[in-house]
């Protein structure tokens, strides 16, 4: 791969690991498998991730929740070392993504390009 075709904010795309992770969430078993305790949340009052930033382990995982009224969320993360897309997130939603190898990594929202959620994973 080559890092100058990585260009910043390209149109999100789908990630079957997601979609996974969301059906293993939505079907309530997801934590069994992982032995951590409840994924850090992470909410979007006001346009913004919170917090910022979270330093955790391989393994665990983050719940991004769209709290923010009536506002859409689109959360992805476009990393040659990991990727996922939430799609919209429309009120109310939350996805759990569990990060699986260490790396530094930028979520960003496909909807609104100020938001930066900086995931240390160690
Ligand atoms: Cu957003």
């Amino acid at each position: 791969m080559c890092d100058a075709l990585r260009t910043e904010a390209v149109a999100p795309r789908r990630a079957g690991a997601a979609l996974l992770l969301a059906v293993l969430a939505a079907s309530g078993t997801a934590w069994a498998l992982t032995g951590d305790a409840a994924p850090y949340r992470v909410t979007q009052k006001g346009r913004a991730f919170a917090p910022g930033s979270i330093f955790m382990h391989a393994g665990q995982a983050i719940e991004i929740v769209n709290d923010d009224g009536e506002l859409i969320h689109h959360a992805y993360l476009d990393n040659p070392n990991f990727s996922f897309d939430t799609g919209e997130q429309r009120p109310g939603s939350k996805t759990v993504v569990a990060f699986p190898r260490p790396g530094q990594f930028t979520i960003l929202c496909g909807i609104h390009p100020k938001m930066k959620l900086l995931v240390a994973v160690k």
